[in-house]
């Protein structure tokens, strides 16, 4: 009777794959304009099918996260978290790959394709582990030079060239005003709520935010660690560098968020490119 009972407990503990996240995404490489500027990218987009999007998800520390990857693309791919998956990872056109991994720390996390026509085109993500019982907005901020776009893209370079001036400045790969239509993008909240934002730089220049309204808290910083603990309402984030922040709005209102270059808040006319917006109501 017992013997019966456990094996169906047991039947029923692997159907239900407790403690564990899985997804699927697909590589897709392709243009798209953006506030009249067409440029290449590369994405991994949570459906099948080119979109702009920059995947994120959060999970729980030492939780198994099952990403299978499906390249779309006509070339091959990696799928690269730095310390984590740096080698056996390359998807080759038209294959899917599971990737298992998990972190056993609070962060947050880039991935990415590690080949020139992956990453420099913006295939890229990013997952947030832990402070998962707080919203959470995720920001990948990210530049890019149309026609070094297309070259990546043709092959016809895999370098960035130290002539590297970008047209073209994103959060999620989307530029102002669409990055308010972007729920990732757009703060919402209450004031005295606790918001936690995983902002990733997976651009090829650092990027430094500044926060009208509010201070924030560093809570995470993956090349200076220095910082966290910290509250600021302006820092840089160095090329391929993750931080989390978190907000209580002591305020109510509708506040910027931009990068402190004048050249990334310009993209298509001022207002545009690298910036978003924190609505609070009372
Ligand atoms: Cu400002």
């Amino acid at each position: 009777m017992y013997k019966k009972l456990l094996s169906f407990l047991l039947f029923i503990l692997s159907l239900t794959s407790w403690g564990q996240f899985s997804d699927t995404l697909f590589i897709y490489k392709d243009s798209a304009d953006i506030r009249g500027y067409q440029t290449t990218f590369a994405i991994f987009s949570s459906v099948d099918s080119f979109r702009i999007e920059s995947y994120s998800t959060n999970v729980s520390v030492g939780e198994t996260i099952n990403l299978t990857i499906i390249n779309r693309d006509t070339l091959p791919h990696t799928f690269t978290v730095d310390n984590i998956i740096t080698t056996g990872n390359i998807i080759n056109a038209n294959d899917t790959v599971t990737f298992s991994f998990s972190f056993n720390l609070p962060g947050t996390h880039i991935f990415y394709s590690d080949v020139s026509y992956g990453k420099n085109l913006g295939a890229s993500g990013q997952i947030l582990v832990g402070y998962e019982n707080y919203p959470h907005f995720y920001w990948n901020l990210f530049d890019q030079e149309v026609a070094l776009s297309h070259d990546l893209a043709l092959l016809n370079t895999s370098a960035i060239p130290s002539s590297y001036l970008p047209e073209v400045y994103t959060i999620n790969f989307n530029s102002y005003p669409q990055t308010i239509a972007d729920t990732n993008a757009l703060v919402v909240g209450n004031v005295s709520d606790t918001l936690i934002i995983s902002i990733i730089n997976t651009g090829k220049m650092a990027h430094a935010l500044h926060f009208h309204g509010y201070h924030v808290e560093i809570l995470f910083h993956s090349k200076n660690n220095l910082m966290e603990g910290l509250l600021k309402d302006t820092f840089p984030l160095e090329v391929d560098a993750a931080c989390i922040v978190r907000l209580i709005p002591n305020q109510s209102g509708m506040y910027p968020v931009h990068d402190h270059n004048l050249f990334a808040v310009n993209t298509g006319g001022y207002p545009g490119g690298m910036i978003t917006m924190i609505n609070i109501s009372p």
